[in-house]
């Protein structure tokens, strides 16, 4: 009778995905802002360690690919950018309410299209939905009608990329950075 490796298998593979993170003072902001939408609007905050921006995502891939796809991202290049979040958003399919950009930085569009482009190359399927760019500030939000404008944008100069793994704990969910690219001066700053 043939063995059951399921077990096995679950643990041989990571759910993972490219994302920016926040500066630290850009975190604060939209972190409070985060509790702040959770306390008027219903719903659940993300916790300020997990607050990012997803580039590209991947799902569950084998552990031992995830070498490969290391180097495959080691050949994305890409130059450092301002990123500025504008508005409050949210989307009803998912409850999400979420920070996003007025207007997106041609620099971000670069690097995830050309880090799509390598995983493609590389054979690394993801998710190849449009890219719209943001970060999640509430799930399983209740009351949407009031969103509030933002007084100032939260803004950052963005200089590196991560590679992050999530994981599903008993005190909910936990991203680990498994790895860390730095993007290059753009040349109207050298
Ligand atoms: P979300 O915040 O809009 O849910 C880790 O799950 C990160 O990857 C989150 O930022 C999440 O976006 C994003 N994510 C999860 N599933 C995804 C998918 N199928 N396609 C694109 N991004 C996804």
């Amino acid at each position: 009778m043939a063995e059951d490796n399921s077990h096995i298998l679950k643990t041989k593979t990571a759910r993972v995905f490219f994302a920016i993170k926040p500066d630290d003072a850009a975190l604060k902001q939209l972190s409070h802002l985060a509790k702040q939408l959770a306390s008027s609007c219903g719903g659940q905050n993300t916790k300020q360690v997990n607050i990012h921006l997803t580039l590209v995502f991947l799902g569950e891939i084998a552990i031992d690919r995830l070498d490969a796809l290391r180097a495959a991202a080691k050949c994305v290049t890409a130059t450092t950018f301002n990123l500025s979040f504008d508005e409050i958003r949210h989307w009803k399919h998912n409850q999400i309410i979420y920070a996003g950009m007025s207007k997106c930085a041609p620099e971000l569009l670069a690097l995830v299209g050309n880090l799509r482009n390598t995983l493609s190359t590389s054979g690394f399927p993801f998710d190849s939905r449009a890219f719209k760019p943001h970060i999640t500030l509430v799930r399983k939000a209740k009351s949407v009608q009031m969103l509030p404008e933002l007084v100032a944008p939260v803004s950052w100069r963005v200089a590196d990329w991560f590679l992050i793994q999530s994981k599903q704990t008993g005190h909910g969910i936990k991203y680990t950075s498994l790895d860390c690219w730095i993007l290059n001066q753009s040349s109207s700053q050298t």
